[in-house]
């Protein structure tokens, strides 16, 4: 049969049923998410935020996107006289480029006086976004890069200080992909004011983890809190900014007409979805998740597996496999072959290359939305083993 984009959609789903997915930043969303996202809400410019519309019939419009809003900082037990909430991004990558036009100066100023946003390196950990020179966020603002510490592989907090009191960046970014230990947001507070520095959180991957109390809470430290809605949330493909009250004129004109154009209302809708689903049973699920990667890294541990910084706090950790030769871009061809889905990652103080690094990432939102327990994390390690043995 000759693929169109409707069987193709078909093989996808086929193929997410089959594998096992441990991609930390994928999840499934449920049926009411999809339903959400596949709406007549499509239809709709609403260009502007609600009561301030570029165009006409945006009544229903305006009621879906404050409604998602309130469900932000009823999620996230946010006071309304504090928090403000966009909830327009359309994903991450925006959403955080959002925040350094909002905040960090740009354009042409004189040499050294360009605006600089610290951010953890790419390799250690960090995001694209997060000042990476491929990135825009590298390209129209200068990156002050911190890492982890060799010995420990963690974060260094005394090490952030002495690069900030250096640099002094405009703003600082709290909030990695492939980190896998628990962040002192309190640390990194002292360290923005100690420069004057913003600080930033992007929490992008413990979103849902922060909801139910299982990682300690940015807000009350951070000026500006970024999220996609994707990852532990579970939601639709998106990103919401929390900011304080005094900052919202500048977030939400960064976002619109800063940097987009009309929010895709449907997608806004199904991200009211996830956060109503996220109240429900939302706590055992995250709980499991976090258990799951800590017994997974103790299972690879056992067999012989070298886990960045010794294991995890969260839902990811990381896997030295150029440790037992085997290149990252190998180990996940091997386990794809079988079925088991992972990304290659970069490892601190990596020697190898991006596109073949040193090791795999695995995360466990999606295989504990899926249902796995202690029990079928001890069959998967042992299976994983064998295949990277071979
Ligand atoms: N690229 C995502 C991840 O996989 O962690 C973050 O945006």
């Amino acid at each position: 049969m000759k693929n169109n984009i409707k069987n193709l959609i078909k093989k996808e789903e086929v193929r997410q049923k089959k594998v096992i997915n441990l991609i930390a930043s994928e999840n499934f969303v449920s049926k009411n998410v999809l339903n959400a996202l596949g709406s007549v809400l499509t239809n709709k410019y609403a260009e502007g935020y609600p009561g301030k519309r570029y165009y006409g019939g945006n009544k229903i419009i305006d009621q879906v996107e404050n409604l998602c809003k309130e469900l932000a900082l009823k999620l996230f037990k946010l006071d309304p006289d504090k928090w403000h909430i966009n909830v327009q991004p359309y994903s991450g990558s925006p959403a955080n480029i959002a925040v350094y036009l909002a905040f960090v100066p740009f354009g042409c100023l004189p040499a050294g006086r360009q605006g600089k946003i610290m951010g953890m390196d790419l390799a250690m950990g960090g995001h694209l976004t997060h000042g990476h020179k491929v990135s825009a966020s590298g390209k129209f603002w200068h990156q002050v890069p911190y890492g982890v510490n060799k010995k420990t592989e963690q974060i260094d907090y005394k090490e952030v200080l002495k690069i900030a009191k250096k640099e002094k960046p405009h703003l600082i970014v709290a909030g990695f992909t492939a980190y896998s230990r628990k962040i002192d947001f309190k640390k990194f507070r002292e360290i923005a004011d100690k420069v004057g520095a913003y600080l930033m959180v992007d929490m992008a991957h413990i979103a849902g983890l922060v909801a139910t109390g299982v990682h300690l809470s940015p807000f009350s430290y951070a000026d500006v809190v970024t999220t996609t809605t994707h990852k532990t949330l579970r939601g639709p493909r998106g990103a919401i900014i929390f900011c304080k009250k005094e900052l919202a004129q500048q977030i939400d004109k960064a976002v619109f007409p800063g940097l987009q154009g009309g929010p895709h209302m449907n997608n806004i809708a199904a991200i009211g979805v996830c956060l109503e689903e996220a109240m429900k049973p939302e706590k055992k699920y995250i709980k499991q998740v976090v258990k799951n990667a800590k017994f997974f890294a103790e299972e690879l541990k056992k067999r012989g597996w070298k886990i960045i910084s010794n294991g995890t706090d969260t839902h990811l950790f990381l896997v030295d496999t150029w440790a037992r030769g085997i290149g990252g871009k190998e180990a996940g061809e091997r386990l794809e072959k079988a079925g088991i889905i992972v990304n290659k990652n970069m490892i601190p103080f990596d020697t190898r290359t991006p596109s073949d690094p040193s090791g795999i990432r695995i995360g466990t939102p999606a295989i504990t939305t899926q249902g796995f327990k202690e029990k079928d994390i001890i069959k998967l390690a042992g299976k994983i083993d064998k295949i990277l043995k071979k």
